[in-house]
């Protein structure tokens, strides 16, 4: 059986209070719920980790630098991550893809850098508004998955999330066949790249707009394995719906 997961990107929000829903999302969770992850913004990492403590909740965090140091000002490191302990790592996010030019072989590299400080990579692919126009999808996400992908994945420590631009913070989703056939498509190029055995078992993420009112639909495709979620991961009263839908 494929693990189920349900992270929650808070992006730059949030703050050293906001670390309170973490128990009462724990209070809300469902018996026997799925793998939850909370990303929070950098800053909070190690208070995360301390109010997750004896909790089902993960923490991991939204981006890692591909070097483990050296003269990054600014930058965080996979190693530094784990040192919080945290045990995810967002890479190739759409928002840095886009406002911090970040290409397929950086997100690569960061991927990389996330295993071997021995975290798992959440990693990012999803398609624009104007490609999704012009039926460029299929296209565009082959193209992230053969260029972000590294060599070497796992059932632990990869997983990945399909969020198409034009659906993230905008409140529009995909059709459940558009999310079907892209889900199945990108379970299909897995199995290629990494035989079906690794690829059946890596989880498969939707993300963009995902609510409490939508998730129950999003979660009936059979590769959908569970969602990477903003907005509505901010409160545990919007995300513990979300995460029991699953
Ligand atoms: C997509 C998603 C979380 P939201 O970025 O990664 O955000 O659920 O707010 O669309």
């Amino acid at each position: 059986m494929r693990r189920k997961l349900a992270a929650g990107n808070w992006k730059m929000n949030g703050n050293a209070a906001s670390l309170s829903e973490l128990k009462t999302l724990k209070d809300l969770l469902p018996p026997n719920p799925p793998q939850v992850v909370i990303c929070p913004p950098a800053p909070l990492l190690f208070r995360a980790t301390e109010a997750a403590r004896g909790t089902d909740i993960m923490i991991g965090a939204q981006d890692c630098h591909m070097q483990h140091s050296g003269a990054f000002t600014g930058d965080v490191s996979a190693d530094l991550i784990a040192d919080t302990g945290a045990t995810f790592v967002i890479v190739g996010h759409s928002e840095r893809r886009d406002t911090h030019e970040e290409r397929d072989s950086d997100v690569r590299k960061k991927a990389t850098s996330a295993w071997a400080s021995g975290l798992t990579a959440i990693i990012c692919i999803g398609e624009t508004l104007d490609d999704h126009a012009a039926n460029n999808t299929l296209d565009i996400i082959a193209g992230q998955l053969a260029g972000s992908l590294p060599d070497g994945m796992t059932t632990s420590n990869t997983v990945i999330a399909y969020e198409p631009i034009w659906a993230i913070g905008t409140g529009k989703v995909p059709t459940l066949e558009q999310i079907i056939e892209v889900h199945d498509f990108i379970r299909a190029k897995l199995v290629t790249r990494c035989g079906a055995e690794v690829a059946d078992m890596i989880p498969l993420l939707y993300g963009g707009s995902v609510k409490p009112d939508n998730a129950a639909t999003i979660f009936q495709a059979e590769n959908v394995d569970g969602a990477l979620v903003g907005g509505a991961s901010l409160k545990a009263t919007d995300f513990a719906p979300i995460i029991a839908a699953l």
